[in-house]
């Protein structure tokens, strides 16, 4: 069936009010570029004619500016999920205009094919090739395209020749099978390869193709500074510590990690650490550090649900492309994050928090219990099923002003059950094994910026001997005090437990 090619404004006339579209993507890699934006002033001029225009966006992750900044700036979102991180949709999320729910990237697809998310009107898919017979080659995010091309009633997509069709056979595409019938997903190292190359979708489905020749929408990383790369080296230390004494296999684990510089920073130290052997990696999202250390050899595959590097990094991949093929995998979030694979291979997962409390509990996306940052992501995928599960954060943030560490968390995210291992600038608290008494110990002791040791030692030692020392009435004393005079250094205890 021969393929129509459309204008990224005809792709966006089809899109109605209150329509459901799922977008491919995952980060801003293989996040749509042209039609979203085309749906963005579609979306104000309807506005203008004083008609109503809002959709339900449903992503893999985050995505460029041109799909969640065009949207969020044309107040044409009615609901969206997952992950975010887009400033303007971040402020349209928190001051009410758009409806939010939070999830574990993993469940995403499921949840769609179960029918919790209600029906999918159009996909909109970004490819580096399309065939008449329906062939459809991702670029650089799998995200849930499998599941948007499997469900949606109709598809859009934008051929993107920035990517080179040569990515063919980067991507492993599975769509495993629903309750009562799913069965094992057979991967037992970050290499194995369980599916196909392509999205096949039945070619009546696709309604338009728009040729567009854009780069992802990756911002670039800041260099690292003195308290990332202090991190980074203190993870290091950590898991080579752990090999050390026989708690990691000799030949190591895969790792996971998060995204952002944090991130970026522990990669690079583990690469330079002579105690951590060459290491294999079974992640979500590939950054610039991952190549990096392909390139050095210190990086033997990784297997990931998205390349989001940067603009000159993705050049130089395509470049090299033979190189990369034998080293990367790009797998739907389903399979990227699946708490089977991740719990079966054992993986060591590295995510970061906003804030944490003295028992480990961890907050990874309300900023003082209520401002949505960006979401969960996939870090409870890894998580809550790792070999050995660590968060890092600086112990301060704001210049000091807000600890990292307080009382009791304003939101939970990670709870003190998965939480292992947290590592900040200041050293390491390595929770397993420990007594709630003995964790809020270690965190103080190893975690916690010198400015608020005294003040949450104080708060341990006023807060009682129960199991859990814990006094309601203080537990959020440190939020409420900078809410009150913008600084939780200004903390004083008298007045919380007078309550
Ligand atoms: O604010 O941007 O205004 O300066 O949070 O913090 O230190 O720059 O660190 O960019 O790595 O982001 C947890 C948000 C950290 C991110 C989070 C403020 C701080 C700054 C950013 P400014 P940093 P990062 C991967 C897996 C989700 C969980 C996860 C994230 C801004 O890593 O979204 O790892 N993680 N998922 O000042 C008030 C505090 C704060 C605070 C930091 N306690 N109170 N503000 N900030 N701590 C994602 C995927 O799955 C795709």
């Amino acid at each position: 069936m021969a393929l129509r090619f459309i204008s990224a404004e005809e792709a966006a006339g089809y899109i109605n009010h209150d329509d459901v579209v799922g977008f491919s993507g995952f980060t801003p890699a293989g996040s749509v570029k042209s039609i979203p934006v085309a749906i963005g002033e579609k979306a104000k001029a309807e506005h203008a004619l004083g008609r109503p225009f809002k959709i339900g966006v449903i992503t893999g992750a985050s995505t460029g500016d041109s799909l969640d900044g065009s949207l969020a700036r044309a107040e044409a979102v009615k609901f969206r999920t997952p992950y975010q991180s887009n400033p303007d949709l971040r402020n349209l999320i928190n001051a009410g205009k758009a409806d939010y729910f939070d999830s574990h990237l993993s469940v995403v697809g499921q949840n769609i094919r179960y029918g919790f998310l209600g029906k999918m009107n159009w996909g909109i898919i970004e490819a580096c090739d399309v065939t008449e017979q329906g062939e459809i080659v991702l670029t650089t995010g799998v995200g849930i395209s499998p599941t948007i091309c499997k469900v949606a009633d109709k598809i859009l997509i934008e051929l993107n020749s920035y990517h080179p069709k040569a990515l063919r056979g980067m991507h492993d595409i599975i769509i495993v099978a629903d309750p009562p019938n799913r069965r094992e997903i057979p991967i037992y190292k970050p290499s194995d390869r369980a599916g196909v190359e392509v999205i096949r979708v039945d070619p009546s489905k696709i309604a338009g193709v728009v040729l567009t020749n854009l780069p992802d929408e990756v911002g670039a990383f800041t260099k690292n500074d003195e308290v990332t790369e202090q991190i980074g080296l203190n993870v290091a230390e950590f898991l080579s510590g752990e090999l050390k004494a026989g708690r990691i296999p000799s030949s190591f684990l895969p790792l996971q990690s998060g995204v952002g510089n944090i991130a970026n920073a522990v990669l690079s130290a583990l690469g330079d650490h002579r105690g951590i052997p060459d290491f294999e990696m079974y992640t979500e999202v590939i950054q610039d550090s991952v190549i990096d250390l392909m390139r050095s050899g210190r990086v033997k595959f990784a297997s990931g649900c998205s390349l989001t590097v940067s603009p000159d990094m993705l050049k130089s991949i395509y470049s090299d492309l033979d190189f990369f093929h034998k080293r990367i995998v790009l797998r739907p979030q389903e399979i990227s994050n699946s708490p089977e694979v991740a719990r079966r291979i054992g993986i060591i997962s590295i995510n970061t928090a906003i804030e944490a409390d003295l028992f480990g509990n961890v907050n990874s996306t309300n900023v003082m219990g209520r401002k949505m940052m960006n979401g969960i992501g996939g870090s409870g995928d890894f998580t809550r099923n790792a070999y050995i599960s660590i968060f890092t954060c600086p112990s301060v943030a704001k210049g000091g002003k807000i600890s990292a560490f307080v009382p009791m968390v304003s939101h939970t995210d990670h709870n003190e059950h998965s939480v292992q291992v947290i590592i900040t600038e200041q050293g390491i608290a390595d929770l397993r094994s420990k007594s709630p008494k003995a964790k809020m110990e270690a965190i103080i002791k190893n975690c916690v910026h010198p400015d608020y040791r005294e003040a949450l030692s104080d708060y341990a030692h006023l807060a009682g001997d129960t199991h859990t020392p814990c006094t309601l009435s203080a537990a959020f004393g440190m939020h409420m005090e900078f809410e009150k005079s913008g600084d939780m250094r200004n903390i004083n205890w008298g007045d919380c437990f007078k309550r």
